[in-house]
């Protein structure tokens, strides 16, 4: 192979780099500007560069190599097939109909990842992307960047503990180009004084604690609940899918001390009386001190949903301090559930939910709108003004067989900063309920505790 000097001058004669005044997206005035996709047109450059970048890693440590889209899916496709590690894409966006997966191709949970990048500045992109990754149970330890724009992407990688592996430095190329003369020193100087002055820092958007959203908030109910988990420690709602009023109070009484709520759904409760089912359940709730939330799943005009709120044998109105509901009916469905804080459901953990992106956003929209709205049930993430509560999470992943899918605390809180994670079976089947609520009261304050960082 040629010298690295004398390949990067292959590359600039395809005009990936320019010389001169940009006005970048940011709005900030640059004096160069790179772009690498040329590097693709050319098969011979494109395939030296594939081994240039294969050769500054560990590859023994690679299951599969990704690209961040666009520009480096031809440089990850060619150092696929230099070095025989197999390929995935991850889509810019999800496709919104068929599988919906974000990332194609052949893989397995917990393989390790090579991340191919051609360019980085502020590091955003690929922090993003390396989410999305982890999101598929994939790992990744390493990146591969073509060029650092020397702006800080690298070290906020660094600092994240990933191993960044970088071909050119803007300075290598300023100091090539100028013992070739192709720059002059007025020139580089311009140069150097950008770089000196533009460390893009590129903030990350934190979550907020809950004293912050505690802070925010003005609804009577999230105030308790955010008080509740501060003062036990605990984001945990056990959910009491039992079907005896006798199972449902000893859920209640082994669970109470680690739970911020109990999630019902009182209508499977096979000898549901109002006296003595409601009136000691509520009782062990005071003694405990956690709320109740009834998961009703409200899904009808408001008028009716008013009479089934407050009327029938459950009078779901007199005990419940939190419930769900659907929002297709709309905006004014839910103005009649006066007592309690509504959880509106935006999306839904089964497989095969009606609840896309667009059905998603819609609810969004009337949930971010709606003051008697606390917050949303969701496996995405959603605006800090409402609370997040996330079901289908349970220490073991995977499925129930019954098409609901499973999260693990950790993956819920760092990835869609979750406020209250439900547990339902991964509780009340175990042999030990109280053992088992505080261990996932654990898992989940630890995990909500990473999450700030
Ligand atoms: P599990 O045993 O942890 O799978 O119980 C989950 C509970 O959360 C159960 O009561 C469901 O009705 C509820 N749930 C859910 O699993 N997924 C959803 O999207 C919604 C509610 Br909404």
């Amino acid at each position: 192979m040629e010298s690295k000097k004398e390949f990067f001058l292959e590359c600039y004669k395809l005009g990936i780099i320019k010389f001169g005044r940009f006005t970048l997206k940011s709005g900030i005035e640059s004096p160069f500007y790179v772009d690498l996709r040329p590097l693709a047109s050319d098969p011979k450059i494109l395939k030296s560069l594939a081994n240039y970048l294969l050769e500054m890693l560990p590859l023994d440590n690679f299951d599969l190599i990704c690209g961040v889209p666009y520009a480096a899916l031809p440089m990850a496709t060619a150092m696929s097939l230099e070095s025989y590690i197999p390929l995935i894409i991850k889509r810019k966006e999800a496709k919104e109909y068929g599988t919906k997966k974000l990332i194609e191709g052949i893989y397995q949970k917990g393989q390790n990842c090579l991340l191919v990048e051609d360019v980085i500045t502020s590091g955003k992109s690929l922090v993003e992307t390396i989410a999305e990754i982890e999101n598929e149970d994939l790992k990744v330890s390493d990146i591969v960047v073509v060029l650092d724009r020397e702006q800080g992407g690298k070290q906020l990688l660094e600092k994240k503990g990933f191993s960044v592996h970088t071909l050119f430095t803007i300075s290598e190329v300023c100091d090539m180009l100028k013992e070739e003369r192709l720059l002059d020193g007025e020139e580089i100087s311009r140069i150097q004084d950008f770089l000196a002055g533009n460390e893009v820092k590129f903030q990350e958007k934190k979550r907020h604690t809950y004293e912050q959203k505690l802070a925010l908030t003005e609804h009577a109910v999230s105030k308790k609940l955010l008080e509740t988990a501060l003062e036990k420690k605990s984001n945990l709602i056990a959910s009491a899918d039992v079907i005896t009023t006798a199972e449902l109070h000893q859920l209640a009484e082994k669970v109470g001390p680690h739970i911020v709520a109990l999630k019902t759904h009182i209508d499977i409760i096979t000898d549901f009386d109002f006296d003595k089912t409601i009136i000691p359940l509520r009782d062990i709730a005071e003694k405990h001190n956690f709320l109740i939330m009834e998961d009703r799943k409200f899904a009808d005009i408001g008028s009716t949903q008013e009479l089934q709120y407050s009327y029938g044998i459950y009078k779901i109105s007199s005990w419940a301090d939190l419930i769900t509901s659907q929002v297709i009916g709309g905006y004014q469905s839910m103005d009649f559930f006066l007592n309690s804080g509504i959880v509106a459901i935006l999306s839904m953990s089964s497989k095969g939910t009606l609840t896309d992106q667009h059905y998603f956003e819609e609810a969004l929209k009337i949930a971010e709108t709606h003051p008697g709205v606390i917050g949303g049930v969701s496996q995405k993430k959603i605006p800090e003004s409402l609370l997040l509560f996330t079901p289908g999470v349970n220490l073991k992943t995977g499925g129930d067989g019954k098409g609901q899918i499973y999260n693990t605390p950790e993956k819920v809180f760092k990835t869609l900063h979750t406020d209250f994670m439900i547990v339902g079976r991964g509780i009340y089947k175990s042999d030990d309920q109280e053992k088992a609520a505080l261990e996932y009261k654990i898992a989940g304050w630890n995990a909500y505790l990473e999450s700030l960082q």
